[in-house]
């Protein structure tokens, strides 16, 4: 069976800037793969394409896999200048053994690469910028080590296509999943919908379309990625942390039943303080309804640079658009009362990726948290 590599359809559509051949010892023989290329593509992006053939007994097939040319010379300069030919020596593909001993040195280097940084940080390292570095490197490191873990560190999803966030032009429940975007640095259309003015704060704009769509549950925020069609702001933020930055649904088990206990917690700080200034309820009713919520999320936090730890996760673009939200609403009252939220806020904004985005009001608006129809913060 041949394939030519013209032909062959890759996932998505992109245009490669190169292409290899990975060396043969690479392959994954248990899969039946015969042979692994590796392109770069116009989107920076890197994808492996594994040839594999059919087999129906499965496992290792040594028909597959003809001996091929060795690592080792079998001949010398002197006896081929000498006119003397020697065929080249070979290796033979064993079951499983090269495979799986190639997989396993890839994650040795990642994890000696977090220990060496994470050394390095501890030890005698008294600049704090280069300490910083260091530790947003150990981070990522970290990152990459768990999606190395949880499988061989490719991806299968469509990174190709162009996602549509659709919502409000307010900053509510779209914020969070814009700023969690930006972080990912994901290409997205921002597609606002802007309800009238008072009296009747119109919403045809988004009612006549809203059944039309092809949503089970139609709402603002949504996500249309491809095929893939979701509401619900959580929903649509997990989508993205799994697709693009796995590893903001949490590194390890822990982490992410941490993050999701928390979430219950942080959803009920969001409705406790956005539901009143829909309600008429004045700034102060709403400062005292938050406060026992939020006092009881920064106790938990403690020192922790994130709200589910030392990690960024999903949950921070969530309970950072919050943290503003409230401080605007009680005009700096609650960094004063919990100057940790401050330092949190302050740490999140800069994070990579999304600083920029937060220095373009035409990416991250500033105002207004809520719509035209709310008491509070609605311009
Ligand atoms: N539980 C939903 C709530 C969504 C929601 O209430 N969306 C409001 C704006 S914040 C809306 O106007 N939805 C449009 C609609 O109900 O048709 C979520 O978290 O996404």
């Amino acid at each position: 069976m041949l394939t030519f590599l013209s032909q062959y359809v890759f996932p998505g559509s992109s245009t490669q800037k190169a292409f290899t051949i990975a060396p043969k010892h690479v392959v994954d023989v248990s899969k039946q793969e015969v042979l692994r290329g590796v392109r770069a593509t116009n989107k920076d992006t890197i994808e492996v394409l594994n040839m594999t053939v059919p087999s129906r007994v499965g496992g290792f097939n040594q028909d597959y896999y003809l001996p091929f040319q060795a690592n080792e010379p079998s001949n010398n300069a002197v006896a081929w200048v000498a006119g003397t030919d020697v065929e080249p020596k070979t290796m033979q593909m064993t079951a499983g053994a090269k495979a799986a001993k190639v997989k396993k040195s890839g994650l040795n280097r990642l994890t000696t690469g977090v220990k060496e940084v994470a050394a390095a940080s501890t030890t005698g390292v008294d600049n704090s910028e280069e300490l910083a570095q260091l530790r947003a490197r150990v981070t990522e490191l970290e990152g990459q080590l768990a999606v190395a873990r949880s499988g061989d560190g490719s991806t299968t999803e469509d990174l190709d296509t162009m996602p549509v966030l659709g919502y409000w032009k307010i900053r509510g429940l779209g914020a969070p999943c814009r700023m969690i975007l930006y972080y990912c640095k994901v290409d997205f259309a921002d597609r606002l919908f802007e309800a009238g003015d008072a009296p009747d704060f119109d919403k045809t704009c988004w009612t006549d379309v809203k059944e039309t769509m092809g949503m089970d549950y139609p709402n603002l925020p949504y996500m249309i990625d491809g095929e893939t069609k979701i509401t619900e702001t959580a929903a649509i933020m997990m989508y993205i942390a799994k697709k693009w930055r796995p590893e903001l649904m949490g590194r390890n088990a822990a982490e992410l039943g941490r993050v999701q206990m928390l979430w219950a917690h942080v959803l009920k700080l969001k409705m406790d303080f956005t539901i009143p200034c829909y309600m008429g309820k004045s700034a102060e009713e709403v400062i005292d309804i938050s406060r026992p919520l939020l006092a009881k999320l920064v106790e938990v936090m403690g020192e922790s640079n994130f709200v589910g730890g030392e990690n960024v996760t999903w949950l921070d673009f969530y309970f950072a658009e919050c943290v503003d939200n409230l401080d605007k609403l009680s005009d700096g009252l609650f960094y004063a009362e919990f100057p940790s939220l401050q330092n949190y806020w302050d740490r999140f904004v800069a994070l990579d990726g999304l600083a920029e985005a937060w220095a373009d009001d035409s990416k991250l608006m500033k105002n207004p948290f809520n719509n035209k129809m709310a008491g509070l913060l609605n311009e």
